[in-house]
C-alpha cells in the first residue's frame, strides 16, 4: 500500500504527480502546513523532521522528493520514468538533488526568511538575496529546456514534475515566469499530459496558463492538490 503525506501548494506536489504517473492505487494525506499540521505528535511518527513529501511503502516511510521519484520509476519500470542507463539516471537525480539543495532553498529565503537569519532586520537582505537567487536559477531551469521537450531530452521523466513545482511557487511570488520562454512552452505541455482520474477537475487554477483548457490533464492534479485545503 502506498500512502502519500502532502501538502497544498508544497514541494511535494513532484511526488504527487509522479504517483499519478505510475498509475498505482494510492492514498494522498494532506498534511496542511498552513494550520502547522506537520508538528503534531502524529505526524512526527511519520516524518520526526516534520516535513512533506513522506511516502509509506507498506508501513516504510520514504522522505525526499528525489529518493521517492526515484524509488517510483525503478518500482514501476514499465512505465519508463527514468532513463535506464546509469548516467543518464545519474544525472537525473543530479537535476532533482539541485531543486531540492539550491532552488527550493532560494524559493524559502524569499518566504521563510526567519529560518536565515536572526533579527528583523535582517530580513530584507535575506529575501532580496533569495528573490536574485531564485530566478537565477529559473533562468537555469529555463536553459534546460531550450531545444527540449523535457527537461532531461526527448523524454519524459520524473524529473519535471519536480521543475513544475518551481513554476508554480515563481507565479505566486509574482516573478515573471512568462519571460521565460522554454520554461513556460513546456509547462503548458506538462499541463496537457493525460494521467488517470481525477478528483476536482472543475476547478480552474489561474497560476498556470492553460489551466482551464485541459482540466482533465496534469492540472487536474495540481489542482486537486491546491484544493485539498479547501476540504
Ligand atoms: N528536500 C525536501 C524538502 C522538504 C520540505 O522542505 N518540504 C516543505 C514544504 S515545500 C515542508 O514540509 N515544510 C514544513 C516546515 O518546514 O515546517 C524534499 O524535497 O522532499
Amino acid at each position: 500500500m502506498l500512502t502519500l503525506y502532502f501538502s497544498p501548494g508544497a514541494c511535494s506536489l513532484a511526488s504527487h504527480i509522479g504517483l499519478e504517473e505510475t498509475g498505482a492505487p494510492y492514498e494522498a494525506k494532506p498534511i496542511l502546513l498552513a494550520k502547522g499540521q506537520q508538528r503534531t505528535e502524529e505526524y512526527q511518527k511519520i516524518n520526526p523532521r516534520g516535513k512533506v513529501p513522506a511516502l509509506s511503502v507498506d508501513g516504510k516511510i520514504l522522505v525526499e522528493n528525489t529518493a521517492i521519484l526515484t524509488y517510483l520509476a525503478r518500482r514501476f519500470p514499465e512505465k519508463k520514468l527514468m532513463p535506464t542507463d546509469p548516467a543518464e539516471e545519474a544525472r537525473g537525480i543530479g537535476t532533482m538533488c539541485w531543486f531540492s539543495s539550491i532552488v527550493h532553498p532560494s524559493y524559502q529565503r524569499v518566504n521563510r526568511p526567519e529560518r536565515f537569519a536572526e533579527g528583523e532586520a535582517a530580513h530584507a537582505g535575506v529575501k532580496e538575496n533569495g528573490r536574485k537567487s531564485f530566478w537565477a536559477n529559473c533562468q537555469e531551469i529555463d536553459s534546460m529546456f531550450r531545444g527540449n521537450e523535457w527537461i532531461m531530452g526527448s523524454d519524459y521523466t520524473l524529473v519535471d514534475p519536480y521543475a513544475l513545482v518551481f513554476y508554480g511557487w515563481g507565479v505566486r511570488g509574482g516573478f515573471p515566469m512568462k519571460e521565460l520562454s522554454a520554461y513556460t512552452a513546456w509547462q503548458e505541455r506538462m499541463m496537457k499530459r493525460p494521467t488517470r482520474t481525477f478528483r476536482h477537475h472543475s476547478f480552474t487554477q489561474a497560476r498556470f496558463s492553460n489551466a482551464g483548457e485541459h482540466p482533465r490533464k496534469v492540472v487536474a492534479i495540481v489542482v486537486s492538490d491546491l484544493m485539498t485545503c479547501c476540504r
